[in-house]
């Protein structure tokens, strides 16, 4: 175990920035604006990685992959995330549009339903999917929207799915005036297809609503009879929403102008914590990107820095299994940390980034958990992040744990967009 800093009484800051700067190699003065306000001294103890329940220290790849890992993905799912309670595979595929020439000829774009059932409920996935209008295998990104397709870019051709018909008719707003291309800017779409990269989205809404609701999304259908609600270490909609990308993937696999040995996860914010989870649960996510992920996420749950692990649990009861609540304010209990949900990834490479303005999230907490998980990295013989302080801004280190931290606030911008295309060319090619 390792003490690691965190934040102390007004009247000593001064003090422990210069002590803890020694003892810790964090830098004495850091980027201002990433300066989270330092009130509370508390240290911690930060589960070790590499020391197995039994006390053993895993030192080579069988070690690791024979029972550590194991060890830690299954407390992550059935304390955390929770886990899912059964399978459910794609009962039906619809094509509901192919344009070979979109983006002025440069892109094909399909729009598909993945449809899913059983007995009298089904749930449907409307996939947007762009690739590069060439007759090679693309490598994609694949991450979830918040709003519908229809937010990703401005175009009357982009469908909208039943439910956000519903939705929208439901609070009076009109289909047909809809705001298309509202979050154009956090896809830098053109920019991913020319770059030789193809995009795969969906609404996250439409696997579970995101509301503390558990009837009416992909849970209902995989229920006992006279369920109403997941047991205590069953999946919260964030493990939902991974299972969703599982089954997107099981659709890739089978979509001939796409190279399924390429996909790449990407999600922002509690998009971000969902794309983490559901890399390290199934293999064949082949790179993953965390954008302003935080608590849940990429960030350590015991500096409580921003978001607490009893905010979260608060204000979004159902993204996490039930059990997750037995932590609010009692990170210590935990036997791991978001350092090790980063290390379930390993060796496939992964990105963490954060943005300045961010204190919410923690971005010193995100690049902390980045670096800790390298370690794990090391012994696969990749590189990590190599750096001991906490960097500046626009700065980014693309081992096989890449990092940056982007000036600015909660978002996804075309910055973010360039770091993770050089991140993918990379590893891919
Ligand atoms: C916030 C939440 C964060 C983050 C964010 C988002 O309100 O506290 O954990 O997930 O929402 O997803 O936009």
């Amino acid at each position: 175990f390792r003490i690691i800093n965190n934040y102390c009484m007004v009247q000593k800051i001064l003090l422990s920035l210069v002590f803890f700067s020694f003892i810790f190699k964090l830098p004495a003065q850091g980027n201002k604006k990433n300066e989270v306000k330092k009130k509370d001294l508390i240290s911690y103890e930060l589960p070790d990685l590499l020391i197995s329940n039994s006390g053993k220290k895993i030192k080579t790849i069988k070690e690791w992959e024979s029972f550590r890992r194991d060890e830690i993905y299954s407390y992550f799912a059935n304390n955390i995330y929770g886990i899912v309670p059964g399978e459910l595979s794609i009962k039906e595929v619809e094509q509901l549009d192919f344009e070979k020439d979109a983006l002025g000829g440069r892109a094909i774009r399909k729009q598909i339903n993945l449809i899913f059932k059983k007995k009298d409920k089904s749930v449907i996935m409307t996939l947007l999917i762009y690739l590069p209008n060439k007759k090679v295998k693309s490598p994609v990104f694949l991450g979830y929207n918040f709003e519908g397709n229809y937010s990703v870019i401005n175009d009357p051709l982009i469908l909208i799915n039943d439910r956000e018909q519903d939705k929208l008719i439901s609070k009076n707003e009109d289909p047909i005036k809809i705001k298309r291309g509202q979050r154009a800017s956090r896809w830098a779409l053109n920019k991913i297809i020319d770059s030789g990269y193809g995009l795969v989205t969906v609404n996250y809404n439409n696997v579970d609503p995101d509301k503390n609701d558990f009837s009416d999304g992909i849970h209902s259908l995989l229920y006992n009879s006279g369920q109403i609600k997941p047991a205590k270490n069953e999946w919260g909609s964030i493990s939902a929403w991974a299972w969703g990308l599982s089954r997107i993937m099981d659709y890739l696999e089978t979509e001939e102008l796409i190279d399924h040995e390429k996909v790449i996860l990407f999600g922002h914010s509690r998009l971000g914590k969902t794309a983490l989870w559901a890399g390290a649960t199934d293999l064949r996510f082949s790179m993953v990107i965390s954008n302003n992920s935080g608590c849940g996420g990429a960030a350590i749950s015991r500096r409580r820095v921003g978001e607490k692990i009893i905010d979260i649990n608060t204000n979004f009861p159902h993204w996490f299994a039930k059990n997750f609540h037995n932590f609010n304010d009692n990170e210590s209990s935990l036997k791991v940390d978001q350092h090790m949900l980063i290390a379930l990834i390993a060796p496939r490479p992964v990105y963490v980034a954060s943005a300045s303005d961010d204190s919410w999230a923690d971005p010193e907490g995100e690049f902390l958990a980045a670096k800790e998980a390298s370690l794990l990295y090391n012994i696969y013989g990749k590189k990590g992040i190599e750096i001991d302080e906490f960097p500046q801004t626009n700065a980014s280190f693309h081992g096989s744990v890449g990092y940056h931290l982007r000036e600015g606030k909660h978002d996804v911008t075309d910055f973010d967009w360039d770091q993770y295309i050089v991140f993918a060319n990379k590893h891919f090619r």
